[in-house]
């Protein structure tokens, strides 16, 4: 795949607009829904409070993030099904490969569903032990009001838009950047139904 130029949007941000071209986006699409048949979504709840996510969840690769009321964590098998996730595609490791070439291969791959009133508050990623590596993210359908700031949750914040078919990477001092989805935007029609998918592409544990 052909890498257009990135736009950084704070530092260690990278953004590559229309990354994915269409026909990529569908086939992207056309995996994640065998994917799903085999580690169907899920509703993530928040710690203690058990309070449901908007985004609906599951995840390829060896690992994948999970919340319940114990808390959040990564592990190897669906938290329903008990199944092991299937593998990444790979398209997306070759992603990684290209974006990453330096750091040890993805373990987790993240796949969250947005339905179109669906959000994501400002959160940091914390729950891997590897933070040397980046993570790298592809958004696919409806696009994505997306807002990162600083390492304090009280820093000053930026919005861009993620449309479908973008890749983002995050490293360095965004690693730990407070970041979240205000909204979506109803305005793609890769998926019938509408919504969004975000993909994220991480290490969990040191090489
Ligand atoms: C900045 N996902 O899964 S992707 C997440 O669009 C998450 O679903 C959002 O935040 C989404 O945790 C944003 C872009 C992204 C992903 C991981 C990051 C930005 C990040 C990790 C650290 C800092
Ligand atoms: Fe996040």
């Amino acid at each position: 795949m052909e890498a257009p130029s990135p736009v950084e949007v704070v530092p260690g941000c990278l953004w590559w607009p229309g990354w994915f071209d269409r026909p990529a986006q569908e086939a992207l699409v056309v995996a994640l829904r065998q994917i799903l048949t085999e580690a169907p979504l899920f509703v993530p709840r928040m710690p203690r409070t058990g309070k449901p996510f908007s985004v609906r969840m599951s995840n390829c690769g060896s690992l994948g993030w999970v919340s319940d009321e114990t808390g959040y964590r990564y592990q190897p098998f669906h938290p329903e099904s008990g199944r092991p996730w299937p593998a990444m595609p790979a398209t997306l490791t070759a992603l990684w490969a290209q974006l990453a070439p330096d750091a040890p291969p993805p373990e987790a791959c993240l796949i969250n569903w947005y339905d179109p009133a669906a959000r994501m508050g400002l959160h940091q990623d914390r729950d891997e032990e590897e933070f040397g590596a980046p993570v790298v993210s592809v958004s696919l359908g409806d696009t994505g009001v997306f807002r990162i700031g600083g390492t304090a949750r009280t820093a000053a914040t930026r919005s861009i838009r993620l449309a479908s078919g973008d890749v983002l990477m995050l490293s360095g001092p965004s690693r730990l950047a407070f970041h979240g989805i205000d909204r979506i935007v109803a305005d793609s029609s890769l998926l019938k139904q509408g919504g969004r998918i975000n993909l994220t592409l991480r290490r969990v544990r040191p090489a």
